[in-house]
């Protein structure tokens, strides 16, 4: 006889979301790049033991206004992690590469400001062909990635936190 699923994780282990909170903010801009992402970051947050009540979801005009919304949502102390998706993509001017290294530096910036983790999945690539292979492609979904990056933190600051 078939037993029980196997959990996806151990309680208690690096990878248990259990009881943790997470914000997630998304960028509109390239809405069909970051909407997978967000779909990837929701489902591995499920999957490892997370309630759905305990994942907000936030939305950014664009990547440039993440670490604002991020900052926030660090300072109310209601999240465990703060998880950031969006997607720069090369355009005719430089503007995107401004946009990529403000994103990196504010989101850094607010994890080391706050002392609460935000994963940094701002995808940076050269073409929406490069974009689309890490949002569900042949290069898998960060989005995913950034969720178990967020889990395995937070778990991480709240062992050396004490609990
Ligand atoms: N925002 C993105 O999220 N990705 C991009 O590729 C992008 N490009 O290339 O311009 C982008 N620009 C908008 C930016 O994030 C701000 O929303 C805008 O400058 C208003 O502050």
């Amino acid at each position: 006889m078939a037993g029980p699923a196997p959990r996806p994780t151990e309680p208690g282990s690096e990878s248990d979301a259990a009881g943790l909170r997470f914000a997630i903010v998304v960028a509109r801009f390239n809405q069909d790049i970051t909407e997978v992402l967000l779909a990837g970051a929701e489902r591995t947050l499920i999957a490892h033991g997370a309630a759905a009540a305990d994942v907000d979801v936030y939305w950014a005009p664009g990547a440039f206004e993440i670490p604002l919304i991020a900052q926030t949502c660090a300072e109310t102390d209601r999240f465990d992690a703060v998880i950031c998706l969006g997607a720069v993509i090369r355009g005719e001017t430089d503007h995107y590469q401004l946009v990529a290294e403000e994103a990196a530096r504010g989101i850094a910036d607010v994890s080391l400001q706050t002392g609460v983790p935000c994963i940094f999945e701002v995808l940076a690539t050269p073409t929406l062909e490069l974009a689309q292979a890490r949002a569900g492609g042949s290069a898998g979904n960060k989005g995913e990635e950034a969720a178990e990056a967020a889990i395995q933190v937070a778990r991480t600051l709240v062992e050396i936190r004490g609990g």
